[in-house]
């Protein structure tokens, strides 16, 4: 089997945490390759349930390796926390059995603190982000000022590092009008974090090679979704790393060709947390009770998330930008009960059709969803385990949800459930 990623093919919330864990079984390693402690991976597993942020999915599997790579950017006080609060829940996730990048960036509380001023500030474009001072942190790898994981092993280099870094951030803080932060102080705070973070930390570049070389199978588990792009998605509108699956590499450290099978998770209608475009959004009851059926909730910040019908065009884009091989669609029986189904085939804009999301704020504002209607089903398809199961109208769903996307349907979830899963050959 080649090494998987998997991605959302969509705003988020696709259901890739029980995606990966499935996976997971046939993998020996599970990297998270970007983003930072904003993703929300709810696990199901038995009667436990583990809410992970930062932590990739396989933790919560014996035996498995999980690594954070350099992609991923880091607030060590949190991920200490998270390791204890599952360690709590009855896992063991130890410096053995979890490694992070010495190359990964580190989040401190002066992002969280910029992220929140922003979010906050009036007459200006409010993302609406988790406000954990990932773009910030993302902002300062990118100028170069950042703290790195593996800086916290170098105490002589520290102080220098800090003085650049708040060069940056007291300059900013002063021009608004917030205090600045004392650098012996923070160099202290960072200092009194290393005994208990750098335990975990490598190169894991390295580790990754030597695995690879052993044959042994790589997950990597993507965070966000291809729509949340800072490239390709809705910007503004998105999160501050490349979500993508080419972002598997570099996050990682893996050569070109690293990975062999792209699985792109799609939920089988649309959900978006936060703001920004959305064509099949559904503010009526019908998208209330799809927001209900399917617990439509961040799993962090607990925020309800905007419910829509399935937009065919976007998840065609998301295939070819990923180069998706197959699809999982999740989450098909919260469409049970539906009498009739619609799915977005194309879009208007200024009496035109297209079919393709466009790049700019105001013509994505503008778009009418062209749609093509399908007859719903009365069964319950919650926890079934074989696609003979299904009504025939899911079924014919399913099959058009392949042509239109132009990628086929590889898995299928009917609950959160690990078992509730079917595989399509
Ligand atoms: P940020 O915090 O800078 O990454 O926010 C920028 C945008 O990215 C969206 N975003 C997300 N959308 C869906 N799920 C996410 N993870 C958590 C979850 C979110 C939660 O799985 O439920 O708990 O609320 C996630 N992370 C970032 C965000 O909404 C902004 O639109
Ligand atoms: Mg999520």
């Amino acid at each position: 089997m080649a090494n998987v990623a998997v991605i959302g093919a969509q705003w988020g919330d696709e259901g890739k945490g029980k995606i990966v864990d499935w996976l997971s079984e046939r993998a020996e390693v599970v990297v998270r390759f970007q983003g930072g402690h904003n993703a929300g991976h709810t696990l199901v597993i038995g009667n436990q349930t583990y809410k992970l942020a930062l932590l990739p999915s396989g933790v919560v599997r014996e035996g498995k390796l999980s690594i954070i790579g350099n992609g991923v950017v880091i607030d060590p006080w949190h991920f200490l926390e998270e390791v204890k609060k599952v360690n709590a829940q009855g896992l063991s996730v130890t410096p053995a059995s979890l490694k992070i990048a010495n190359h990964a960036v580190l989040i401190l509380p002066l992002h969280r603190d910029l992220d929140g001023w922003r979010e906050d500030a009036p007459g200006v474009i409010r993302v609406g982000t988790t406000r954990r001072g990932i773009g910030p942190a993302y902002e300062d790898k990118v100028g170069r000022r950042a703290i790195r994981v593996g800086d916290l092993g170098e105490p002589d280099m520290l102080p220098l590092k800090v003085n650049t870094l708040l060069a940056h951030h007291n300059a900013l803080r002063k021009g608004l009008g917030q205090p600045q932060i004392d650098a012996a102080k923070l160099t202290a705070e960072l200092l009194e974090l290393a005994p208990e973070i750098l335990p975990f930390a490598e190169d894991v570049w390295e580790r990754l090679d030597g695995l690879r070389a052993a044959g042994k199978r790589i997950l990597f588990e993507g965070a966000q979704a291809t729509m949340l792009d800072i490239d390709h998605g809705t910007y503004p509108y998105v999160t501050s790393s490349n979500t993508v699956a080419a972002q598997a590499m570099i996050g990682s450290g893996m050569g070109n060709g690293s990975v062999g099978y792209v699985l792109g998770i799609a939920k089988a209608y649309t959900t978006r947390v936060g703001d920004g475009p959305f064509p099949t959004e559904l503010t009526d009851e019908i998208g209330q009770g799809l927001g209900d059926r399917g617990k439509e909730f961040g799993t962090n910040t607990g925020r309800r998330r905007r419910c829509g019908w399935f937009d065919a065009v976007m998840v065609r884009q998301a295939v070819k930008l990923n180069g998706i091989n197959g699809i999982a669609l999740t989450k098909l029986d919260v469409l049970d009960g539906e009498k009739v189904i619609k799915v977005c085939v194309g879009y208007e804009l200024d009496g035109k059709r297209i079919e393709r999301f466009p790049f700019t704020m105001g013509a994505q504002a503008k778009l009418k969803p062209i749609w093509e209607e399908f007859e719903g089903w009365s069964e319950s398809t919650q926890g079934a385990r074989s696609f003979g199961e299904l009504p025939a109208t899911c079924i014919k769903y399913v099959r058009r949800v392949e042509e239109l996307v132009g990628c086929p349907v590889a898995l299928l979830s009917t609950s959160p459930q690990r078992e509730d899963t079917i595989l399509m050959t």
